[in-house]
């Protein structure tokens, strides 16, 4: 493998946590540069080296361009669906400024590969609710699915346009326990976990009937890297790709965890989060990115919460929990 510089813009959230792992395993930690608007205390971030940026801050994004010569970038910082409806105006400004001055400074500094994440969001209320296709109707109703969906629109047209291999796929809402969810409506998949293992009991702010299309993070990060790493021709889509992982309710998941927590109880209380998960598929077709670059789920339902439960029972036993 040539010498590879990857830059990780938004490294601290719930993607970039695991990605800046996997990836530092991929081509040495030495060589991937994690960035954030701040820096967390931990052990993690002080092995690599690390930029404190704000991805709308041109000036320090060219000073670190220049600084480390990146030929990947993986942009990750945004708002997401439930954070961007409570400040519409930062929402746009974060997802899609950020996005141009990065698209930009990619092709000044001659980036060969941008990675950025699109979402389940960019669909709306007509939108076939069930194995929703990679192509159907997209009328995406919240900020954060209008900046997504702009932002695909964007993706291809800097491609085509450009040249710029830039690579996207729309997330479902994940789930991982490295690090914490923050701001999505699907958070609930994940905050579930740790009230069940501290509590034994969560209030849930969806409805118990809410299905939505979901994925364990190590199969989001395989997805991740499988197409960053495809051959360029192998990515016929250059707006962003279905992927698809299994979907659940509210409800069936604290089925699930009930079998191995027994006494675990779950309680509704419907927030305006509702609203935004109402306007979402309730599951992804994702042939196409079967098809042209591999894309494989190795998780069910079943296994992700069996492999949650594992990782993290230990850490709340150790906190005497
Ligand atoms: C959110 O809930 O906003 C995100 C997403 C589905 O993109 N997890």
């Amino acid at each position: 493998m040539s010498k590879e510089t990857v830059l990780i813009i938004g490294s601290c959230g719930q993607v970039g946590t695991e990605l800046t792992e996997s990836l530092r395993n991929l081509y040495g930690t030495a060589n991937v540069v994690a960035s954030d608007i701040r820096k967390p205390e931990s052990a993690f971030w002080q092995e690599g080296p690390f930029e404190i940026m704000d991805v709308l801050d041109t000036a320090k994004i060219a000073e670190v361009l220049k600084k480390y010569q990146p030929t990947q970038i993986y942009h990750l910082a945004a708002l997401l669906s439930a954070t961007a409806e409570k400040n519409p105006k930062l929402g746009w400004r974060l997802n899609m400024d950020g996005l141009f001055y990065v698209f930009d400074a990619a092709l000044e500094f001659g980036v060969k590969r941008l990675f950025w994440p699109s979402s389940i969001a960019v669909f709306g209320p007509n939108t076939p609710k069930l194995n929703t296709p990679q192509h159907c109707i997209m009328d995406p109703n919240t900020v954060y699915g209008i900046t997504k969906q702009t932002g695909e629109r964007y993706c291809e047209y800097y491609q085509k346009r450009y040249g710029l291999d830039v690579r996207s796929i729309r997330y479902p809402g994940l789930i991982g326990y490295k690090a914490d969810a923050g701001g999505g409506t699907t958070d609930y998949a994940v905050e579930i976990f740790h009230e069940a293992l501290k509590h034994g009991k969560y209030e849930c702010f969806l409805k118990d009937n809410t299905s939505l299309p979901m994925l364990y993070m190590p199969d989001a990060i395989k997805a991740t890297l499988d197409i960053t790493h495809a051959a360029a021709e192998d990515v016929k889509i250059r707006s962003s790709y279905n992927i698809s992982g299994f979907s659940f309710t509210p409800e069936s998941l604290a089925e699930k965890i009930k079998k191995h927590i027994p006494n675990f109880e779950i309680t509704y209380r419907p927030d305006p989060r509702q609203v935004i998960a109402d306007s979402w598929p309730q599951s992804i077709e994702d042939i196409e990115a079967r098809k042209d670059w591999g894309w494989k789920n190795d998780y069910d339902l079943d296994a992700m919460v069996a492999d949650m439960i594992k990782n993290l029972a230990p850490r709340y036993k150790s906190q005497g929990i």
